[in-house]
């Protein structure tokens, strides 16, 4: 332990904590915009600047450790002064139109030169602005040098969550900008679309494409029926954008908000989670019976979810010759938009040509991923419009309700009902639970032997995780499976996809089955979720998720009412005809 002083403050850290990390330890606020808690330090905005009483210069409070007998001001008046003209310095090259900023509101740079009374700056009109460029090309994110202040959170994003390098650092000096590879726009790079450099962008630089308008165009237009499905995740999380806690559960809310602003039927992408079980746990079974029982040699196995379009993009990009370890199984947005427009719309005689199906996600990629060219199977785009999180909590706003005192309202009938296991794919380890609390019954005959469902080795926020279930005494159909000993493995965030991927390519993975998600902590952690991001605001988001599980009457896909019907009616039985038809593609590099 060391002791110091923060404010004439006695505290006492573990060595090698920062001055930063002490100071909240007694809750003094440092301001701060280039450190992140996911992030490593890298001290360059200096807006963190401290005095330490016998040294003339400041130090960042981000960067630099604690030591014995410290004696640490964070308010004198040359902190002051030093901090307000660090912020005025970063003002003079930051596109200040913060009235018409997408960002207005929400931006960290804002919300200090507001602290710090910058109005009052000499600086302001005296470093005119470069030309610069806004990359709007991209169907998910936007890229505005004009509001970038280098403070690199993106570039440390990319590279140490995600290990892309999409962004990075491009000249020196003056000339020092945010790039990509040969300064292309984002969207022809390496650039998975997972938006968690926009999480992390303390301004309006990076932001998500939005389509809050062509929503409303929809919602307005009396010849379209708009149909609206909700991710797992949303609902978590929702209400952090709203004025609510993190981890606070707002699904009956979040379904009378979407009522109220218009949308003609809301419904729910844990509907098609659910069926997403369905087609992708045969599908395993399907592959282990060709390589165990048929003994095939061309089958891959580890087989890999698929339902993660961050991911999908990460291995087209860096794993291209393992393209065929996917998953068939489209995702759950993307099985729901080929079924709005074949089966509900047939079921409630709307012509899928003036139907126009939405979906909320906490995600930006999935605006990329309905936009992909495969995902046309009803003959229409089956997707039309994506919003994330954050752009629907705006959409309560202008419209203006008042969220807190909604009721609680119910999805609506039919592709409306839900299981717990179609909850828990918003956090990471919950497609791979979901998938085994039902191909485990499917092949026994009998309900997995965890503690109430709960299958605790695949759940939690470390960065990979490995557990196995043996099968014992299977159904006659399975009998091949008797003994074996189902290997998986659960990654989220494309670094630790990475790593797992590299085993598998040296062949030093043993798996089954692999669950990646391209975002820290699954979806629940997505690039399209309410500011700001942490570990502890993630893991508040993960337990609301299984308490929700936890409280449904029907926890398991296969007992989904809604899910039984579609296969009696339409789809006749997993990994049929139509199921090929709508519900299943492959990728190609
Ligand atoms: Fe997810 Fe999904 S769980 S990717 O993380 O599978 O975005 O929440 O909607 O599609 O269901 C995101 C979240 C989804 C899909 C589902 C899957």
């Amino acid at each position: 332990q060391v002791n110091l002083k923060i404010d004439h403050l006695s505290v006492s850290v573990d060595a090698g904590a920062t001055i930063l990390e002490a100071a909240r330890k007694v809750n003094v606020r440092i301001p701060t915009l280039c450190h992140h808690e996911d992030l490593c330090v890298a001290g360059n905005c200096r807006v963190c600047v401290v005095e330490q009483v016998g040294l003339d210069r400041l130090q960042p409070a981000c960067a630099i450790p604690v030591s014995e007998g410290m004696e640490i001001l964070t308010n004198s008046m040359k902190v002051r002064n030093a901090r307000k003209q660090i912020i005025e310095l970063l003002i003079s090259e930051h596109r200040a139109e913060c009235t018409t900023c997408y960002k207005n509101g929400k931006c960290e740079l804002q919300s200090l030169s507001n602290e710090y009374i910058v109005g009052e700056s000499g600086f302001l009109p005296l470093v005119p602005l470069k030309g610069y460029t806004i990359d709007e090309f991209s169907p998910s994110i936007i890229k505005d040098d004009s509001k970038c202040i280098r403070c690199q959170r993106c570039v440390r994003t990319c590279d140490q969550i995600q290990s892309i390098g999409a962004l990075t650092v491009a000249h020196k000096g003056g000339e020092m900008k945010i790039s990509t590879f040969f300064d292309k726009p984002i969207y022809e790079v390496v650039c998975t679309n997972c938006g968690q450099c926009v999480n992390r962008c303390p301004t309006g630089a990076l932001t998500e494409k939005t389509y809050i308008n062509e929503v409303w165009n929809a919602i307005d237009n009396p010849d379209k029926f708009v149909v609206v499905q909700t991710a797992p995740a949303v609902r978590i999380a929702l209400g952090e954008a709203l004025d609510m806690d993190p981890g606070e559960i707002v699904t009956g809310k979040m379904v009378a908000a979407l009522r109220r602003l218009g949308f003609n039927a809301v419904l729910d992408t844990d509907w098609s989670a659910d069926l997403t079980i369905i087609e992708e746990g045969n599908e395993l079974l399907q592959r282990l019976k060709r390589v165990l029982k048929d003994k095939e040699t061309d089958v891959k196995i580890p087989m890999t979810t698929s339902c993660s379009p961050g991911w999908i993009k990460f291995i087209e990009h860096t794993f291209p010759d393992f393209l065929e370890h996917l998953s068939t199984a489209k995702s759950p947005q993307q099985m729901f938009g080929a079924l709005a427009k074949t089966f509900y719309a047939n079921k409630i005689g709307v012509d899928p040509s003036n139907m126009v199906s939405v979906s909320v996600m906490p995600c930006t990629a999935k605006k990329f991923e309905a936009n992909r060219p495969e995902m046309r199977a009803s003959g229409y785009q089956d997707v039309d419009f994506v919003v994330t999180t954050r752009e629907l909590a705006m959409m309560v706003k202008q419209a203006g309700i008042d969220f807190k005192s909604l009721p609680d309202d119910d999805y609506d009938s039919i592709m409306g009902e839900s299981t717990g296991a179609g909850v828990i794919f918003g956090a990471t380890g919950g497609v791979m639970e979901a998938a085994l609390r039902t191909v485990y019954e499917v092949v026994t005959g009998r309900e997995i032997p965890f503690d109430g469902l709960n299958i605790l080795p695949v759940r939690g926020m470390e960065e990979v995780r490995e557990a196995s279930l043996k099968i014992e005494n299977p159904l006659p159909e399975w009998d091949f499976l008797d003994g074996v000993e189902v290997k998986t493995c659960v990654a989220h965030g494309l670094s630790n996809a990475k790593k797992v991927m590299e085993k598998v390519k040296n062949g030093e993975a043993d798996y089954h089955f692999i669950e990646i998600m391209a975002c820290p902590g699954g979806c629940l952690g997505g690039g399209g979720q309410p500011l700001p991001t942490s570990p502890e605001i993630r893991k508040k988001r993960a337990e609301a998720i299984y308490r929700e599980d936890a409280g449904k009457k029907i926890r398991k896909s296969h007992e989904n009412p809604e899910i039984i019907q579609i296969y009696e009616d339409f789809l006749v039985e997993p990994l049929g005809h139509k199921s090929h038809e709508l519900l299943h593609t492959t990728y190609t590099p």
